[in-house]
């Protein structure tokens, strides 16, 4: 069992931003000491803390000749273990993980996270699925009581094209709150997925029975996947401000 607190460097920081990279490493670092083991089947997330995590993860097939084969969870998770020189796998040949390592944009006290906030969540949910062990990193920013308090942009819902108007109209009519169609940087189009779909934002106004709600949701014609992820994450590793681990 991993222990609750690593203390891994007292540091001065001269932005926020240094401190959240800091604390996104300290998190991908110490999931991958505690949860990957030789001869593992690895799911790999997508977003910006998992680049440290599969950072350490090549780290450690260098200096321990650590034997893994990796499963992406995007196409970004996949550049990452190519780059690496990791060894690349999928679903096809490895149905059954040993562990997941992923991010999050949200964690509440009962572990129901909001994830989606890059667009790869349906693939996201899928290798967690497939996973023995489902471990999420993430910086201390995304730790909160209950869902919204810390992540404003909504919970995504991975959709069909065509359906996308009916279904936030339906989300709206059905659970309050807003649905806007996720646009792309530029404001051209709108971001389509690594499995050519849009994506929708519902910005909720209260706390729902997220269990009922995702069910609901996910009935939906339409509805691909939700960024809802209940029950599904083992262990939660958040790299805080002070330099340590705290693991929930
Ligand atoms: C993925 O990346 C997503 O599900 C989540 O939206 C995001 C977290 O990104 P970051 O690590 O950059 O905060 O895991």
């Amino acid at each position: 069992k991993p222990s609750q607190r690593h203390v891994f460097s007292s540091r001065s920081y001269s932005t926020w931003s240094d401190m959240a990279e800091e604390a996104k490493k300290l998190a991908g670092y110490a999931a991958v000491n505690n949860h990957v083991k030789n001869n593992y089947v690895v799911g790999v997330g997508s977003g910006s803390t998992i680049v440290y995590a599969v950072d350490r993860l090549a780290e450690r097939v260098q200096q321990e000749n650590l034997k893994i084969v990796c499963v992406p969870t995007s196409f970004q998770a996949r550049q990452l273990i190519l780059k690496h020189g990791l060894p690349l796998s999928d679903l096809d040949r490895h149905p059954e993980l040993d562990v997941a390592i992923d991010g999050a944009d949200e964690v509440d006290s009962s572990l129901t996270l909001i994830k989606g906030g890059g667009g790869c969540l349906t693939q996201e949910k899928i290798v967690a699925d497939c996973a023995r062990h489902f471990i999420v990193i993430a910086d201390y920013r995304k730790d909160s009581k209950c869902l919204g308090q810390q992540w404003k942009k909504g919970i995504p819902v991975e959709v069909i094209p065509m359906a996308y108007v009916p279904i936030g109209r339906d989300i709206t009519r059905r659970f309050g709150g807003e649905v806007v169609l996720r646009m792309g940087v530029s404001k051209a189009g709108p971001v389509v997925t690594d499995n050519s779909n849009f994506i929708l934002d519902w910005k909720f106004e209260k706390v729902h029975n997220w269990k009922e709600v995702n069910m609901a949701i996910k009935m939906i014609p339409g509805v691909v996947e939700t960024g809802l992820f209940i029950d599904m994450a083992e262990r939660v590793y958040f790299g805080m401000q002070d330099g340590t681990v705290r693991i929930r």
